[in-house]
């Protein structure tokens, strides 16, 4: 009798374990359906961005109304400082998170178990190159510093050293900069080649609050001024940079990402620059989450 008791209670015991599983599993906060995580409700149908006036946050504004699953879903724009960090806390926790992520840049190298998802619909574009654009007159008023620009170009691993070491020393990327010119002067000699000194010629630079910007304007810059030039690095919203290279308020800068990243951008002003063609190629941008989380295509995200 006794025996048949505990049996039952057994029973009843296990019952009541399938049954509170049960009401988890309707309950409307729950990321788990069958075993398996709901990403898009974990991550609260955000994508953590950067800042607003960025290409990579035009893209992905882009992105919501292009994807018919990301109803629903918002894009977080602040900085890239709060993107990294938010990215830190989630990695550390084994949480789920969305980024918008780029590169160049240091967190493929600090966090090398992340992928970009796939984009069927081609919202953030292929492969990007990253242009040198100069004001029309440049060429005639200084065709020197016209002809050093030109010659400028370098790789994806340069720019990234750069950024990863500035990250990694706490360094200013400025000062790294210069480690990296007097580290390399054969790369800088080649972009110098059949240039007169600039005898104290003054050249303006607009660029991007990004890493990647910092890098190369800040490079050129040392370059330039090994060879007699006075160069000044202007930091600005994306939108600006085009602007006052069209304006010819700046003689040049390094920063355009093309043909997508920065192409609202690009085509407002592109009757009033030159556009001297891709200083680095091998650029991308695009959504991307840590390995761990089980998706591969911005279509695996459900909308709200
Ligand atoms: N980025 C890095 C910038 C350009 C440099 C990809 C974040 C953007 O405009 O999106």
């Amino acid at each position: 009798m006794m025996k048949k008791v505990k049996g039952i209670g057994f029973i009843l015991s296990i019952l009541a374990v399938f049954l509170l599983a049960a009401c988890r599993g309707s309950d409307d906060d729950s990321t788990e359906e069958n075993g398996e995580t709901n990403y898009s409700e974990a991550v609260d149908h955000t994508i953590i961005g950067i800042e607003p006036g960025a290409g990579i946050s035009v893209a992905t504004e882009n992105a919501l109304e292009e994807y018919d699953n990301l109803d629903g879903w918002d894009v977080e724009l602040s900085s890239t400082g709060a993107m990294m960090s938010e990215l830190g806390t989630a990695i550390d926790n084994e949480e789920p998170i969305v980024i918008t992520g780029w590169n160049p840049h240091w967190m493929f190298a600090l966090y090398p178990d992340m992928k970009y998802l796939e984009d069927p619909q081609e919202v953030y574009g292929g492969e990007e190159t990253l242009n040198s654009l100069a004001r029309l007159g440049l060429e005639d008023d200084n065709p020197d510093a016209y002809q050093f620009i030109d010659q400028f170009e370098w790789e994806v691993e340069d720019m990234e050293e750069i950024m990863y070491e500035a990250e990694e020393s706490g360094e200013n990327i400025e000062d790294v900069a210069v480690q990296w010119v007097e580290d390399n002067q054969d790369r800088v000699d080649a972009w110098a080649e059949g240039v007169n000194d600039g005898n104290g010629a003054e050249i303006e630079l607009a660029s991007t609050p990004w890493d990647s910007e910092r890098a190369s304007s800040n490079v050129m810059k040392a370059a330039m001024e090994q060879h007699g030039f006075e160069v000044t690095v202007t930091e600005v919203d994306v939108a600006v940079v085009f602007e006052s290279v069209a304006s010819g308020d700046v003689d040049a800068t390094l920063a355009a990402w093309l043909p997508l990243t920065h192409s609202e951008f690009y085509e407002a002003n592109q009757d009033d620059f030159e556009d001297l063609g891709p200083n680095l190629e091998g650029a991308k941008i695009g959504l991307v989450v840590p390995e761990y989380m089980d998706i591969d295509s911005i279509e695996d995200l459900e909308a709200d």
